[in-house]
């Protein structure tokens, strides 16, 4: 164990199973000695998150669904409650309706959209408001994205837009935060096959086709994406905020 992570303190939203990448960043953070505390979005996933946690030495699972005001209020009151200082948090957490991720962006809803951005980037200020007075001596904040957000992808619609939005968000925190000594950045991961890239309709092909195209001529492994989180929420990552960091085998800078 090289403890990057020793006497840190971690907060992951976002794991539903053993695929999520959210696992794997929870995985890598407790190999790097970080003590660990998750959340999981509701009773569906109760059982499968307390089993994972045991498995990653977590400390404590809560639920906060994050389109629920009381759950975040709930989540920033028991941070308080037990006066612990928290170091890191990472936020890995989604969600559009599948028709919305298949049909032409044309026909995207209004509540489609609104919902997409609801829970995929407003949660992430939600978030942000609930954990920043625990992260008594700074720390870092992040959040995951997609390249959705900078280039049309078939098929990812309204994620891509609100991908844009979170984007933004990121840096608007970081701008904020800053004097608090608080870093927020966004990995933003080349495709991985989780259950929510599984609404993505196409997505084998997609993945063949970074495989073929990206610098590495592989695709992205969840484990580097863990990685990566390691070093924005170690002392490694101090002078970076405000940034997007492609953990993507290169495929972000390619043309024709
Ligand atoms: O290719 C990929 N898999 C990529 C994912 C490439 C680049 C970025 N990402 C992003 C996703 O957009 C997301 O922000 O990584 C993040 C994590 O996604 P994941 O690990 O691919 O997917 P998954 O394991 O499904 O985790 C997302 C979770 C949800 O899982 P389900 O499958 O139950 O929808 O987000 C959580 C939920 O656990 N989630 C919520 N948590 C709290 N409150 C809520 C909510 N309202 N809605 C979804």
């Amino acid at each position: 164990m090289s403890g990057l992570l020793r006497d840190k303190t971690t907060l992951v939203l976002g794991l539903a199973n053993r695929w999520s990448i959210a696992y794997y960043i929870a995985k890598a953070f407790h190999r790097e000695g970080a003590a660990l505390i998750l959340t999981y979005q509701g009773e569906r996933q109760k059982a499968t998150v307390e089993e994972l946690a045991q498995e990653v030495g977590a400390s404590r699972v809560i639920a906060c669904d994050v389109t629920q005001d009381r759950d975040l209020e709930q989540l920033a009151e028991i941070l308080r409650a037990e006066g612990d200082r928290l170091d890191a948090v990472v936020h890995s957490i989604a969600f559009a309706n599948k028709e919305d991720l298949s049909r032409p962006f044309v026909e995207t809803s209004r509540g489609g959209f609104a919902l997409a951005h609801d829970i995929s980037a407003y949660s992430l200020v939600a978030v942000a408001k609930a954990v920043a007075p625990a992260m008594k001596e700074g720390g870092a904040l992040m959040t995951l994205s997609y390249l959705g957000s900078q280039r049309v992808m078939t098929n990812y619609n309204v994620m891509g837009v609100a991908k844009a939005a979170l984007e933004a968000t990121v840096r608007y925190l970081a701008a904020e935060l800053g004097e608090k000594r608080i870093r927020v950045n966004a990995i933003s991961a080349g495709p991985i096959k989780t259950a929510s890239a599984r609404g993505i309709k196409d997505f084998s092909r997609i993945l063949d086709h970074v495989a073929a195209t990206a610098p590495l001529k592989r695709n992205t492994d969840p484990a580097e994406v863990a990685d990566a989180a390691v070093f924005l929420a170690s002392d490694l990552g101090r002078g970076v905020t405000g940034n997007i960091l492609y953990v993507d085998a290169g495929y972000q800078i390619m043309g024709i």
